[in-house]
């Protein structure tokens, strides 16, 4: 897209879709305005991280018995405060906290955010692009005040979703159901402003991103469409790329604008995978299915998988259409062959 002299800033993009995402109120928008503030405020961290001393490990670990980097911890912090202020959020489910925290004072409020706050962290020492990402639900139930069977609602009861990189620009990319768009910091005024309106995702892609150190454990459909990816084939643009940085939320947006697709499949190891449903799947599947693309876990959309953890994994395919359509094919074809 030409750049643009009309400069559109997050927060006038989301007082025009307002009126269009029912967000009457402006309830909606407190929360972005507060998601906004502290995807600033965690920009300026981690851009300093390698100065002062915010790297490392620290000292803790968090509900998986994963190591919390000092940079998980400060970014957890920074946005679970912004949320509580906004007060329109009754409830934060986070990657950092075991137990969901309901909002003192704001437990009759109608949104629960899910956060994964700094997603990729194992790459923050090493300077590689990492990420927030965020989910957004309203309340469902009639009860006055959010109680735990709230919060166990399917992908696609999700009114919000997005994430933040700290790349090597700044992006904030989000969807409210009416297609996805991207906004890119501009340090020197402080603003995101429009950068990626509307966008598709190519509904086919020559990157695949997986891991491929656990080749030997993946299920057998999974080997075979590596092997496809790998191989020969002038007509169909093969062999693909194979990139793979290891932090979810850069895989994906290369993706997002390229096309491609990102495997986190079940192994012996990990039956449900890695990535966690409620923070970091649902959100991107969202995403991906506004922009065009598709998400399962090999034998379901995510979007529909029933929550029984917060803290849930399951496998996922995201990405181009065909791409997925395809993996997915080849996964469930090997699994009937082996029943
Ligand atoms: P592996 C980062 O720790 C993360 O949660 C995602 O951002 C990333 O896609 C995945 O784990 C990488 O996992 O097992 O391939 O190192």
């Amino acid at each position: 897209m030409p750049y643009s002299n009309e400069i559109i800033t997050l927060e006038q993009f989301i007082v025009d879709q307002q009126a269009l995402y029912k967000d009457a109120g402006g309830s909606l928008s407190r929360i972005f305005r507060s998601i906004e503030l502290a995807a600033k405020v965690v920009n300026r961290d981690v851009r300093k991280a390698g100065l002062v001393d915010i790297l490392g490990n620290q000292g803790s670990t968090n509900t998986h018995g994963e190591d919390q980097k000092k940079l998980d911890v400060i970014a957890n912090d920074r946005f679970i405060n912004a949320l509580s202020k906004s007060g329109e959020v009754s409830v934060v489910i986070s990657e950092e906290n075991d137990e969901p925290i309901f909002v003192e004072g704001s437990e009759e409020e109608k949104y629960i955010v899910a956060i994964d706050p700094l997603d990729g962290s194992s790459n923050i020492d090493v300077n590689a692009s990492i990420g927030t990402i965020f989910s957004i639900y309203r309340r469902p139930s009639s009860s006055k005040v959010a109680n735990e069977k709230d919060l166990y609602q399917k992908g696609k009861h999700q009114v919000a979703a997005g994430y933040v990189i700290y790349g090597s620009s700044t992006m904030l990319v989000y969807t409210t159901g009416l297609g996805v768009n991207g906004f890119t910091l501009d340090d020197s005024i402080q603003e995101f402003c429009l950068s990626h309106p509307n966008i598709q995702i190519p509904t086919d892609g020559k990157i695949f991103s997986v891991n491929e150190g656990n080749y030997a454990e993946f299920p057998q459909g999974v080997k075979n469409y590596v092997e496809y990816c790998k191989s020969k084939d002038k007509e169909t643009n093969r062999p693909y790329g194979a990139r793979y940085i290891g932090s979810l939320i850069a895989d994906f947006h290369r993706n997002l604008l390229k096309g491609g697709i990102f495997m986190y499949p079940p192994t012996p190891k990990t039956p449900n995978g890695k990535l966690r449903l409620m923070y970091e799947c649902n959100p991107m599947s969202f995403l991906i299915e506004q922009a065009g693309g598709k998400s399962s876990t090999g034998t379901a959309r995510i979007l529909e998988v029933e929550p029984t953890d917060l803290h849930q994994r399951v496998p996922i395919f995201i990405g181009s259409a065909n791409m997925v359509d395809l993996a997915v094919k080849m996964y469930q074809e090997a699994e009937v062959a082996t029943v």
